[in-house]
């Protein structure tokens, strides 16, 4: 097999070379997906960055375009990094991007149109000589200031925008607003949020959701019954942050709810190697869509031997959870046009150390949804008060797949060599803490390679999930795709994704189990598997 194919992906979208990172301007346009992303378009680093183009008509299989946006101006002549897409009245679509104008990486905000309305798939793009529309004034550090979201427009027909920013270790989200016409931006008298101590805030994204139902709504909503989501990532962990709370249009800021925290501690919308996502609403479906980026996790020397990397993610439908407390994301469900030959089970009990292979499908592309019940809570281990304060991430380092537990663990292994000399388990593991019970979900890369480059990342991936166990039932969804595992807990309210780069278990030679390691018997209510086929990508 060639060395470069191994981990390419079949379903998970990457362009045929070359490095990628953050999707930028998604939209819904005319009956077309638009999805642009940061490019290198000269090797596997990051680098030289363009913004590609692809469009879709399902957001699974995609027709690459030309470039649509490179540094060319004087405003953007050292980058054109991320932004956003806002549709105006009229069906007009805007760009919204970072320009980087020098060396010392100033960065300024522009804007681009289409060149030609009549073509259906927005091919060129121009940047009128009215740009840049905003620059950083004294009071903001210029070198961090980056990253424009869609637009959304107040009551007062006045346009708003957040910028992402920081300033002496506080993140934050400076505001501007500008009249009708999109051209002339102010800077808000308050930045529209900000928290201490959480450093440079990247690509944040803005969105109201609805208290009553999972469709999504356009950004500029704002009527009854819904909540704001305020999501930034950041550049210190890594991981993209979120909070849930209320928009108070009048003063023009926005107040997290106390149901979480707001800083390092607090939800992420995947608590794997996931960042610098993007929502958008998607007109034709009514739903908000959520597009991110999942950086390789092997070394760069690899990158470069291989010439290609990053990829992104399933696009996932994006909701507020009926308990108000969190989002909840699913795969979008045209992906499921790619599943193939399907294989099931049926109530097969799993004791302690048993384990079953899911056979009769490519295990190495593979979509698997599989509901775990269990008769009792009683066999949940105590949860040691000392790990409060650790990060789920470092309990699944303590407490692997193969430290028998009480009540789990129990989940898959993916992408396992015949002998599990290799294998990325994603599993469940429930503890009884002093009034309640908590789930940990871990997608675990720490034995998912026999490569051992000591620089290559194997992170123990975890998070808790925030569900009523009264059914005693547990859900997993595990899209596994050569490289990528990409795991949705309790219908997608804990999500995780992990990079990871088996050696043997790759193509026919990886293989697939459900397992149990605790002293509670486990049965797997219905277990559905499918192989995928690859999707149209380039
Ligand atoms: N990537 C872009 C920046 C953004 C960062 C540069 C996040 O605009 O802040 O490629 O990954």
């Amino acid at each position: 097999v060639d060395a470069n194919k191994v981990h390419r992906t079949g379903y998970h979208f990457q362009p045929p070379k070359n490095w990628i990172n953050d999707p930028n301007g998604p939209m819904y346009y005319n009956g077309v997906y638009h999805l642009f992303y940061q490019y290198n378009p000269k090797g596997a680093i990051w680098g030289n960055i363009i913004w590609a183009h692809s469009v879709s008509k399902d957001l699974i299989n995609w027709i690459p375009l030309e470039p649509a946006i490179y540094p060319s101006k004087v405003f953007d002549k050292y980058g054109t990094w991320s932004g956003s897409a806002t549709i105006l009245p009229g069906n007009k679509p805007v760009i919204l991007y970072t320009g980087i104008v020098d060396a010392n990486k100033t960065q300024v905000q522009n804007y681009a149109i289409p060149a030609n309305m009549s073509d259906p798939y927005l091919r060129k793009w121009i940047k009128p000589d009215n740009n840049p529309l905003i620059v950083a004034d004294k009071t903001i550090n210029k070198s961090q200031f980056r990253d424009p979201t869609t637009a959304w427009m107040g009551k007062d027909g006045n346009w708003r925008i957040l910028v992402g920013s920081v300033r002496n270790h506080r993140g934050k989200v400076i505001m501007y607003k500008s009249n009708k016409e999109f051209m002339k931006w102010t800077k808000a008298k308050h930045p529209l949020h900000s928290a201490p101590g959480t450093g440079n805030w990247e690509c944040p994204d803005f969105f109201p959701v609805s208290l009553k139902s999972k469709d999504g709504l356009d950004t500029s909503y704002n009527g009854k019954d819904i909540k704001h989501v305020l999501k930034v990532s950041f550049d210190v962990t890594r991981f993209d942050h979120y909070t849930i709370g209320t928009y108070d249009t009048k003063k023009d800021k926005y107040f997290p709810d106390n149901t979480s925290i707001d800083g390092w501690k607090g939800l992420r919308l995947d608590y794997g190697n996931y960042y610098a996502s993007k929502t958008f609403f998607d007109s034709g479906k009514n739903r908000r869509i959520l597009l991110g980026w999942a950086n390789e996790s092997d070394t760069v020397d690899n990158d470069v031997r291989k010439g290609w990397a990053g990829v992104h993610p399933i696009p996932r439908k994006i909701w507020l959870d009926s308990s108000g407390k969190q989002l909840v994301q699913w795969p979008v469900q045209e992906l499921e046009t790619l599943r193939k030959k399907k294989v099931q089970l049926n109530n097969q009990k799993l004791n302690k150390g048993e384990k079953v292979e899911i056979k009769g499908i490519t295990v190495a592309q593979a979509d698997v949804e599989v509901i775990f019940s269990f008769t009792s809570l009683d066999k949940a281990e105590p949860f040691d008060p000392s790990w409060a304060d650790l990060y789920a991430q470092d309990v699944c380092a303590i407490k692997g797949s193969t430290v028998q537990g009480g009540l789990g663990p129990f989940g898959l292994l993916t992408l396992a060599s015949k002998n599990l000399e290799e294998y990325t388990p994603v599993f469940f593991r429930i503890f009884k803490a002093h009034d309640k019970y908590k789930v940990l979900m871990c997608s675990d890369a720490s034995r998912s390679s026999l490569k051992n480059e000591t620089t290559m990342y194997k992170p123990s991936f975890a998070g808790y999930v925030d569900v009523d166990l009264a059914d005693k039932k547990l859900s997993l969804r595990s899209l596994i795709d050569n490289s990528v595992v990409e795991s949705f807990g309790a219908g997608g309210k804990t999500c995780i994704t992990s990079r990871v780069y088996p050696t043997l278990a790759i193509f026919d030679k990886a293989h697939l189990f459900a397992f149990n390691n605790g002293a509670e018997t486990i049965t797997i209510e219905t277990l559905n598997a499918w192989s995928m086929a690859n999707a149209k990508l380039h």
